[in-house]
């Protein structure tokens, strides 16, 4: 017999068999060799009944990364010595007799409801809306973005305001001065003089969006217009969320260019409740959602909108309550593994496109070419929500 001399640290619980080899008469005894990693072998004598023999088939059969890893402790030399081996080692086991296995128990049937809900509320709750984006899921326009002509404020509100459902109004900008003044040069022209706020150095720090404050400067716009033009693709800079221009002085006078949507909107331009977004082509607004429904109204260039429904929103690794950590265009799934469950839906938006992004709904948008928009969140209907 040889002796194993690994050096196992990794004890969990150690199982001394002393007690367990059998000391009964030999005729009830059976003959148990244990084959080891590396072509060791042992061979003890045990009664058919001992919990031992139990425990070394347990080993046997249980998943590596499942069991807990245990050491064996068998005497040997007749009690003088002793062969320990970590449960994972042990490969075979041959007995003489021939032993009846333990029938592994089969789980229960589900029956009631207790068996079937989780305890933990928020298990609850992510099982429930994997149901609803299942049942989502079964309409054969999932997936689909409607592209439409307006409609009345009534049937938005119940085709997809109350049904929080995004689409694109196709019309509802065709009377907007902004769709033939607007672009980086007119910009420049009218009004290079005024001071902006812009982010830059965004290409920093992973989090951009949640450190915004700390990206934001002071920029006269004709600069921030140059950089735009001049820069080509680049995420580094971007007159972005919250950038608070339309209450500055100088830069309002853009808001005479743009209408209010009677039917859908509250009936004065808010300038607090009024955003514009100016940036080069790849400029990225990451993955987040708002907590509230919005407009996002495309002026100049084209955005490609990624879309995730709300009833996945416990595969978005969430922090600062709306923020994800998860890049769409380059989803790491090594680290967030349930991404290849995810459901995105993509869409482009070009000059005159109104998308409706519903409260809840996450998205992200990269700048597909040298871009501007306008979001308006003063929406005629509730439109304040708890998170
Ligand atoms: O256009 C963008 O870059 C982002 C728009 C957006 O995220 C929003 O309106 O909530």
């Amino acid at each position: 017999m040889k002796v194993d001399r690994g050096t196992e640290t990794m004890i969990a619980e150690q199982i001394n068999v002393d007690s367990a080899i059998a000391t009964a008469d030999d005729s009830q005894l059976v003959q148990v060799m244990l084959m080891l990693d590396g072509g060791h072998q042992c061979e003890i004598a045990l009664m058919p009944d001992s919990p031992l023999l139990g425990e070394l088939f347990q080993a046997l059969t249980t998943e590596p990364e499942k069991s807990e890893n245990k050491l064996f402790q068998i005497p040997i030399e007749e009690g003088n010595g002793a062969l320990y081996f970590p449960s994972a080692s042990l490969v075979a086991i041959a007995t003489d007799p021939a032993v009846s296995l333990p029938i592994p128990e089969k789980p229960k049937p589900l029956e009631t409801r207790e068996d079937i809900e989780p305890d933990d509320p928020v298990q609850q709750l992510e099982c429930q809306l994997n149901i609803y984006h299942k049942l989502e899921k079964l309409s054969p326009n999932y997936g689909k973005i409607e592209r439409i002509p307006h409609v009345s404020g009534q049937e938005f509100l119940e085709r997809f305001y109350i049904r929080n459902k995004p689409v694109i109004f196709t019309d509802l900008m065709d009377n907007w001065k902004a769709l033939s003044l607007w672009n980086p040069q007119y910009f420049k022209e009218k009004y290079g003089h005024v001071t902006v706020g812009a982010q830059f150095n965004r290409e920093s720090n992973e989090q951009y969006e949640w450190y915004r404050e700390k990206h934001q400067k002071m920029v006269l716009f004709g600069e921030f217009v140059d950089q735009v033009l001049q820069g080509g693709e680049t995420n580094d800079y971007y007159i972005g969320a919250y950038n608070g221009n339309f209450s500055r002085e100088g830069f309002k006078r853009l808001l005479d260019d743009i209408e209010l949507f009677p039917e859908y909107l509250t009936d004065t331009k808010d300038p607090h409740k009024t955003a514009f977004w100016f940036g080069p082509s790849g400029a990225i607004t990451p993955l987040h959602f708002d907590i509230l429904n919005t407009f996002l109204c495309q002026v100049y260039g084209r955005k490609r909108v990624r879309l995730i429904s709300p009833n996945q929103k416990h595969l978005l690794s969430v922090y600062g309550k709306c923020y994800s950590n998860i890049d769409l265009e380059n989803p790491n799934l090594e680290r967030y593994p349930q991404l290849k469950d995810l459901d995105i839906m993509e869409i482009t938006i070009g000059p005159g496109d109104v998308l409706f992004l519903p409260v809840g709904w996450w998205h992200q948008v990269r700048s597909l070419e040298v871009s501007i928009s306008i979001s308006y969140l003063n929406l005629a209907f509730e439109n304040t929500f708890n998170f």
